[in-house]
């Protein structure tokens, strides 16, 4: 009886943890390499053009240089930046990459840095991901080295502010 009954409870437990917890493991989601963390990669799309934000923090002791990304459902993906223009906010292609120094957490966001991609060439869904690649360098030994890209999944969310765009 006793036995039945802590097994009993168990499983309420169990059940209002995964209740509780399933919501947030299924929005915040993280991509690990050696050199960085990502978290939670998500994505507008706009026909057949969408927008791409994250946070990511370097964990290695090099600065790092995010120069961009690849995927094999996007035709381009550039990264962009943000000005203000006589009061008009207008992107632009980020030469060089975007520096994230040893330690630091950088966000991509709306109105801010971001990936841009141009020809998606698949039907993708509110709350579907799509598979990215990120391409990193680091000034190790004081030379641009390539590292491995790290592979992320943006979450489609079509819910969060609108993203202007105007090419
Ligand atoms: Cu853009």
């Amino acid at each position: 009886m006793f036995t039945l009954t802590v097994e009993k409870n168990m499983k309420i437990i169990l059940l209002i943890t995964t209740l509780l917890i399933f919501p947030l493991y299924s929005s915040a989601h993280k991509f690990e390499a050696k050199y960085a963390i990502i978290d939670h990669p998500w994505m507008k799309i706009f026909d057949t053009n969408g927008a791409g934000y994250f946070k990511i923090k370097n964990i290695s002791s090099y600065d790092l240089y995010l120069m961009g990304a690849v995927s094999k459902d996007v035709k381009k993906i550039e990264l962009h930046k943000v000005t203000m223009e006589d009061d008009i906010a207008k992107m632009r292609p980020l030469e060089g990459g975007l520096e994230i120094k040893a330690g630091e957490i950088i966000e991509l966001k709306p109105m801010s840095f971001h990936l841009m991609f141009f020809g998606i060439n698949k039907d993708y869904e509110e709350g579907q991901m799509m598979g990215v690649e990120l391409i990193f360098k680091s000034m190790e030994n004081h030379f641009l080295e390539n590292l491995e890209n790290l592979n992320v999944k943006f979450k489609v969310d079509m819910r969060k502010s609108t993203h202007q765009h105007d090419h």
